[in-house]
């Protein structure tokens, strides 16, 4: 009996050792001390056993089994020591900083190029006591036709292609559209206010047309419009001088031509002298030749849509004009395809 108990407790002792070894946590550390130290555990049970012996033999197998549980504990305490030493140095090294490697970058995005230039234009105006407003994109037939003097059947509708909303209202007419021009936006504000007004107005315009390297179907605008008492076409002229000056440089010059749009009278269309070969190169790509790049239209507010807003169109008078943004953006920075602003590639917007 002796013997065997003895034995059992050796055995125990080795296989118990064994498996100790191996463990790298401290869950595992737990139920090994339960399975061998625990009050059911495999050593208590053979010890709880010594009842059975004699006195000598329980002395003799007792010390035995006391020997075995101090080492058993002594050994878990070391296993637990080195376990959590290695779990220590791994999070160190998990969280070490090399400070001698260089910074990752930071992803930014950056503003569209029709945005900044946008901006830029807006800029301009506000540096002139101009003020911005926006209108809705979708819009009635009545403020971006009617109020404009481009009435039903007026020729100039074949001007702007018009994307038209499917609603149909009680007269089976369809009068909602996408608007052709921010025109609209400044009708609006007219109606709801006197005299004077300097606003401009920037924003997304639709046509229906195909697409080349000149046409989009849908593109930005920025009209503006002065109306006072006592304007005249020497305030267009400074003020719109000014602003090519402010976009092209200083050293700009502009001409001014007859052009016809149904909501000025007198039309006129302003170009700026050719900022790429200052017209000494007859094969120019910017000018073509002509020494002369056109960049808006502009006008003097048609008295019937002075009259349609509710103005008195004997005591005011006012300018107003209207330009592309990506056309003045493909002129400064030499850009041949006006799809690119749209087609996202970040190799053309990165550019900006
Ligand atoms: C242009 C050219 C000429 C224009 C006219 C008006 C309004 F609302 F006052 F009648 N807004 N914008 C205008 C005039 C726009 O774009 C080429």
């Amino acid at each position: 009996m002796t013997q065997s108990t003895a034995q059992s407790i050796e055995d125990l002792t080795q296989t118990a050792l064994g498996e100790l070894a191996l463990l790298d946590n401290s869950d595992a550390l737990e139920q090994w001390r339960v399975r061998y130290l625990g009050r059911r555990g495999g050593l208590t049970s053979i010890l709880r056993g010594l009842s059975q012996l004699d006195i000598d033999q329980r002395r003799e197998v007792g010390a035995l089994g006391n020997r075995a549980k101090s080492t058993l504990e002594e050994e878990l305490e070391k296993r637990s020591q080195e376990v959590s030493q290695a779990r220590l140095a791994q999070v160190a090294d998990l969280e070490r900083i090399d400070v001698t490697l260089p910074g990752r970058p930071v992803a930014t995005g950056r503003l569209h190029p029709t945005t900044q230039v946008v901006r830029e234009i807006t800029d301009a105006f506000v540096a002139m006591g101009f003020s911005i407003v926006e209108g809705p994109e979708v819009e009635w037939d009545h403020y971006n036709f009617e109020m404009l003097n481009i009435p039903q059947g007026h020729p100039a509708r074949d001007m702007w292609n018009t994307l038209w909303v499917d609603y149909v209202n009680e007269e089976g007419q369809r009068p909602m559209l996408l608007r052709t021009h921010t025109s609209p936006m400044q009708a609006r504000v007219m109606e709801s206010m006197q005299p004077p007004v300097r606003l401009v107005v920037p924003g997304k315009v639709y046509r229906y047309e195909a697409t080349d390297a000149t046409h989009e179907w849908h593109f930005h605008q920025v009209e503006g419009l002065a109306v006072d008492e006592g304007i005249t076409f020497a305030d267009l002229k400074g003020t719109l001088y000014e602003f090519a000056r402010q976009i092209f440089g200083a050293r700009r010059q502009v001409r001014f031509r007859c052009d016809y749009f149904p909501f000025v009278e007198p039309g006129v269309d302003m170009s700026i002298d050719c900022f790429s070969c200052e017209g000494t190169d007859s094969s120019c790509r910017i000018c073509r030749g002509s020494g002369w790049i056109e960049i808006l239209g502009a006008g003097m507010v048609h008295p019937y849509v002075l009259r349609a807003v509710g103005y008195d169109s004997e005591k005011y008078t006012g300018f107003a004009f209207g330009l592309g943004p990506e056309r003045i953006a493909m002129l400064k920075y030499g850009i041949d395809d006006i799809r690119h602003f749209y087609s996202n590639d970040l190799r053309f917007l990165r550019q900006f």
